[in-house]
């Protein structure tokens, strides 16, 4: 094969940079499997080796087949296993199914609403990203396509629990799900032993916004507390992640580590030990959010 000829995997090449504009990813892809633009943002999915499939909303990495389980597991069971009986949840964002995944794996779980801005997200998803998307059409899960500032702002006591997966705040529509007013309405549509979650962007290069919605966050609930699990393809790998809870459980003091152990479903990262340990944060971060 000449120089000149296009090798797959060795020319085809993704690259994301990072918000800062300082620096990026680059990984090694075999195939363009799909690539639109909706109304909201430039959507593709590509096929490579070594992460699988990988999911991208305007250039920035949503979810790598490869390592999503790490994001997902610790998006959803740390507020899921603190509430004492989730029934009814609600996701904000996760287009790709993978947030419901892990919520329909409680057994208590009687209704899941996904409220998703860009319906051409779960259809890509849908037949492109089955690793994720396979539990969107189970007959426990609503789905809405609206933007979630405004949906959740009609309901009153309502959900057990509330997940925000959201695109980050520099992008798209994901701003609207980082404002004060928006926490307050997620604590608002929340019954009053409610609990909330929400992915609060990595601490390395978008620490001013990890501080920042975790400081609206705590604003509107007696209890907020930050915790980090590792997420090797978004930016510094080190991903942060805020629970509130409106009862003011404490995601530590409170925490029942029987519950997780005799869990049936098979999980990848999030256990009883990882749950503790992930609020233990470093001195940096510590000083990043402290008052
Ligand atoms: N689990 C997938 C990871 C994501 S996807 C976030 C989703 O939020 C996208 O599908 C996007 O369309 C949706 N979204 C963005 N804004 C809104 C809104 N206002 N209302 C409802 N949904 C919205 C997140 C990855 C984190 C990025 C890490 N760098």
């Amino acid at each position: 094969m000449s120089d000149k000829e296009l090798t797959p995997g060795r020319h085809l090449i993704y690259m994301e940079w990072y918000s800062r504009d300082v620096g990026g990813l680059f990984m090694k892809m075999n195939r363009h499997l799909f690539a639109a633009k909706s109304p909201y943002q430039r959507i593709d999915i590509f096929e490579s080796d070594f992460y699988g499939r990988v999911f991208s909303l305007d250039g920035i990495t949503m979810t790598t087949e490869r390592d999503e389980f790490m994001y997902h597991e610790m998006l959803v069971h740390v507020p899921m296993f603190m509430h004492p009986n989730p029934k009814k949840v609600l996701v904000i964002g996760g287009g790709d199914g993978g947030s419901v995944r892990e919520v329909l794996k409680h057994p208590t779980v009687e209704k899941v609403v996904m409220c998703e801005i860009d319906e051409l997200v779960v259809k890509a998803a849908k037949e492109y990203l089955h690793y994720t998307a396979n539990k969107l059409d189970d007959p426990r899960v609503e789905l809405v396509f609206e933007d979630g500032s405004k949906f959740v702002k009609q309901f009153k006591n309502e959900f057990d629990v509330i997940i925000i997966d959201s695109t980050d705040p520099t992008a798209g529509q994901g701003g609207h799900l980082f404002t004060l007013e928006f926490y307050k309405a997620c604590s608002e549509a929340l019954k009053e032993d409610g609990v909330f979650c929400a992915q609060t962007e990595g601490i390395f290069y978008d620490y001013e916004w990890g501080a920042t919605a975790y400081r609206r966050i705590k604003a509107n609930f007696p209890i907020a507390k930050m915790y980090l699990g590792f997420m090797p393809t978004y930016p510094g790998g080190m991903w942060s992640y805020t629970f509130a809870s409106k009862a003011g459980l404490d995601p530590v003091k409170d925490f029942n580590p029987e519950k997780v152990r005799n869990f049936k479903e098979p999980l990848r990262y999030y256990n009883e030990e990882v749950h503790v340990a992930a609020f233990a944060l470093p001195t940096f971060v510590r000083k990043l959010i402290e008052d």
